[in-house]
């Protein structure tokens, strides 16, 4: 029987995920969580976060993922038969960044099984802290770092590391240590991520980095995937030196270190190069070719998924990281998702069956009356201020309801083109994807198939895949992902909804508008009203759609 281990370190928690594949048997073993303020509340988190009374600060103490390390560990050891594992690999929240000084290599190779993990490792950071993804201390730092990179340096900067300057990645908040604290800087020998740093503690070495999480630093170039010099130069001073490797990400390196097989009971098992949480995601929601997108409709909803060649976006929304397919994966995010869902919903009080319901029976392009539901500063497009703007014909009810569905769904749709040319497949998570009725939406407006998926541990579990990937591939270099994934990430035949050809031909019209409406918002374009009325005289059809319903 052989046995992969993946394992997630988010924010908030620890998560492990078991696959057995072997020739007659796929299956999840085992899932499990560790959630870093109930088990470890002496590190002081809430929700993985240290307390800070600057909202702008997102700060957490590294030891700690140490710790859950190796209480995860040993749990495991208790609930399986560890000695089956052939490998492990993992995942973490992208962009924080871990500092460790010139001691740290000869600790990481010395573990003493003898001795709790956190006692060893405690003396070899240069901070305490590391800067995770939801610290946005750092626009003066990514202002500077474009600077530096000279005319319409952002452009530049988004076209050679996927992604303009964002103030939760790792450069800048890398040239913002340095300039706080230049002595730390200095006594730094080596920069992880928190997906390599995980890797270290597991194989007892300095662990490289692949391209799915460096993608993440606004350090890498894409195309090369390896660093670029240029934008290290711009960020702070000796940090090629500070840097790990970036290796291929299936890369085996290393095999668990005594420590684990003494203390444990783990055999030698191989070690895969770990990622960000978002590339595993991408092989734990079984997409591997493009074509293929997932959106996760969560507190903010995301768009991502597999493209074979690095295309950027312009426009300075979206980012483009490496794939655990050694191609590329884009990826854009919105943050109004269920926090607008919620929000309409309460304010019309209804019940998710209400909203529902009230989805089934209002027609579809909603007599013309348009949302901009922004109830909170939005990501995509980049909207500083909550303001929540209407078009079209007064709403209210079950017309807010179909309104805000469809500009969320618009928005996906308009602000995800770059990503790639066609969507034949949406594979839908997240909690408000068990509701058909919005998975209709989502189908009519992007012309594709929606399946949904019961994973709940995505990370995870891509992270267990990628250990079998590794691992195999070490035997056969030629290891399709699709083998890997048959079986074992793939989404319920059943809860597939196609959509409706009028509707898709509808929305195909509805979609240009939405975006003028966008455009008029952020004050780029005149009042679309009288477009929006001419849409709506043409919606004869859809003006008998409670009709049209009864007959179907
Ligand atoms: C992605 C991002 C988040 C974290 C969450 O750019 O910042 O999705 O990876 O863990």
């Amino acid at each position: 029987m052989a046995l992969y281990l993946g394992l997630d370190s988010s924010t908030q928690s620890l998560t492990a995920v078991v696959i057995q594949i072997d020739d007659d048997e796929r299956r999840v073993l085992l899932e499990t969580s560790l959630n870093f303020d109930e088990v470890l509340p002496h590190y002081g988190t809430r929700n993985g976060v240290l307390p800070d009374a600057d909202p702008a600060v997102g700060l957490a103490p590294p030891l700690m993922w140490a710790e859950a390390l190796d209480v995860m560990m040993g749990r495991l050891a208790d609930a399986i038969d560890v000695r089956q594992v052939a490998a492990i690999s993992g995942s973490a929240q992208q962009h924080g960044s871990v500092y460790l000084n010139a001691s740290a290599t000869a600790t990481l190779g010395s573990l003493d099984a003898g001795r709790p993990l956190v006692d060893q490792v405690r003396g070899a950071f240069s901070r305490d802290t590391s800067p995770i993804w939801m610290d946005s201390t750092t626009t003066e730092e990514c202002g500077e770092i474009t600077a530096s990179l000279g005319a319409a340096g952002d452009v530049r900067l988004a076209r050679a590391t996927g992604s303009r300057a964002f103030e939760r990645f790792t450069g800048p908040q890398i040239r913002r240590f340095f300039k706080r604290d230049p002595l730390a800087y200095e006594a730094t020998d080596r920069i992880h991520l928190v997906s390599s740093f995980m890797a270290s503690l597991l194989a007892g070495c300095q662990a490289p980095l692949e391209p799915g999480d460096a993608s993440g630093m606004n350090l890498m170039d894409l195309t090369t995937k390896q660093w670029w010099p240029e934008a290290i130069a711009a960020t702070a001073p000796s940090l090629a030196s500070k840097l790990p490797p970036i290796v291929d990400p299936w890369t085996c390196i290393g095999v668990l270190a005594p420590y684990w097989q003494i203390r444990c009971g783990f055999p030698a098992a191989s070690v895969i190069a770990w990622t960000g949480d978002n590339p595993s995601s991408l092989v734990g929601v079984g997409l591997a070719r493009d074509g293929q997108v997932a959106i996760s409709l969560g507190t903010s909803d995301t768009v991502f998924g597999p493209m074979s060649e690095a295309r950027v976006n312009d426009s300075g929304t979206g980012h483009v990281f490496g794939a655990p397919t050694g191609a590329y994966m884009a990826l854009t995010c919105f943050q109004n998702g269920s926090l607008a869902r919620e929000r309409v919903r309460t304010d019309q009080g209804m019940s998710w069956a209400e909203f529902s319901q009230a989805l089934a029976s209002t027609p579809p392009g909603n007599g013309g009356h348009m949302m901009l539901p922004w109830f909170a500063p939005e990501i995509t497009p980049p909207i500083a201020a909550p303001s929540i703007h209407r078009y079209g014909p007064a709403g209210g009810g079950g017309s807010d309801v179909r309104a805000v569905v469809e500009a969320q769904m618009m928005s996906m749709a308009f602000h995800t083109r770059w990503m790639t040319d066609r969507i034949d497949v949406i594979h839908a998570t997240g909690g408000a994807a068990v509701n058909r009725e919005i998975l209709q939406v989502m189908a009519d407006v992007f012309g594709a198939r929606v399946l949904r998926l019961t994973v709940g541990n995505s990370a995870a579990l891509g992270a267990a895949l990628r250990a079998a990937h590794g691992h195999r591939r070490t035997c056969e270099p030629r290891t399709e992902w699709a083998d890997v994934l048959a079986g074992v990430a793939e989404p319920l035949a059943e809860s597939r909804v196609d959509p409706d050809p009028d509707r898709q031909a509808m929305y195909r019209e509805m979609i240009p508008l939405y975006a003028l409406c966008e455009a008029h918002a952020r004050g780029r374009a005149g009042d679309p009203q009288e477009l929006i009325e001419q849409f709506s005289r043409a919606l004869p059809a859809w003006s008998h759609w409670n009709k049209l319903q009864g007959e179907r």
